[in-house]
């Protein structure tokens, strides 16, 4: 049976084919996608996280765990993102100028995939203008903000700014780890989801 320890183990130590030969066994052995990610992959990127806050592991060791988690993730794409037939709507979505951190994003938009979405991915380091062009150009019902860093979170009002000057009238859904529904209600976007899973039932409900 595929050990999910391990395959936490192979992010932690950033063993990208390991990673992805575990992933890849536990889905031959009917486990969930959502498992995999959440048991082993998210499990293996926490202690990565409480290691890089405690200064145990640098940029380096971080940029090769997040590549192993990252390409254990695309094997666990296409189940996770098993849609609907017609979209429920069109999702754009992209990380705040100033913030490189898409893993989270990537795994938001995955599960919007599966869960009947369209999605529009713009990518990382996105400035208001980007998002009121894109937004445009795809005609999308709701927008999807994300940010890592307390730094970079000023730059999301920036973009509920620009966006309501350009008269964008999509709803904007906003998260990430140093979000809170108190700063969302504080900068007025529609919704705030703490979670990816969250994120799919946070946009259901605003193109409801
Ligand atoms: Co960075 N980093 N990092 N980092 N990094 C954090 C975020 C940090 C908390 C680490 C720490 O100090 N403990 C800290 C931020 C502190 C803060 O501001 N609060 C930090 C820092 C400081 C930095 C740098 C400034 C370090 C430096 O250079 N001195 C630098 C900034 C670079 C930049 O962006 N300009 C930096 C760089 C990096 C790497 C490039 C090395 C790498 C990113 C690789 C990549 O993404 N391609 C990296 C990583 C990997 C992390 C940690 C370790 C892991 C982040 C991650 O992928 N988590 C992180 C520590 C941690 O979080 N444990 C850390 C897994 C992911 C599944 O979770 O992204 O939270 P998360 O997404 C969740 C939810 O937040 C939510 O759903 C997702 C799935 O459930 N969510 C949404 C996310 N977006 C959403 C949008 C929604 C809804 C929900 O609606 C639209």
């Amino acid at each position: 049976m595929a050990d999910l320890k391990a395959l936490a183990n192979a992010v932690i130590g950033g063993e990208q084919a390991k990673a992805e030969e575990i992933t890849k066994a536990a889905l031959a052995e009917g486990m969930t996608a959502k498992k995999v990610l959440d048991e082993g992959l998210i499990a293996g990127m926490d202690v990565v996280g409480a290691r890089f806050k405690n200064n145990e592991i640098y940029i380096p060791e971080v940029l090769i765990a997040a590549r192993a988690m990252k390409s254990a993730v695309g094997i666990l794409e296409p189940e996770l993102a098993k849609a609907g037939v017609e979209p429920i709507g069109t999702f754009l979505i992209g990380t705040v100028q100033g913030d490189l951190h898409d893993i989270g994003k990537n795994l938001v938009a995955m599960m919007l995939k599966g869960a009947g979405f369209n999605v529009v991915d713009i990518g990382v380091d996105i400035g208001p203008e980007i998002f009121v062009k894109r937004a445009r150009e795809s005609g999308a019902q709701l927008v999807g903000i994300s940010t890592l860093l307390t730094t970079t979170m000023p730059g999301m009002d920036r973009i509920l700014k620009a966006m309501k000057q350009a008269g964008i009238t999509a709803k904007v859904m906003i998260g990430g780890a140093p979000v809170t529904q108190a700063y969302a209600d504080k900068i007025g976007a529609d919704g705030y989801a703490a979670d990816a899973a969250t994120a799919v039932d946070v946009a259901k409900a605003l193109v409801a």
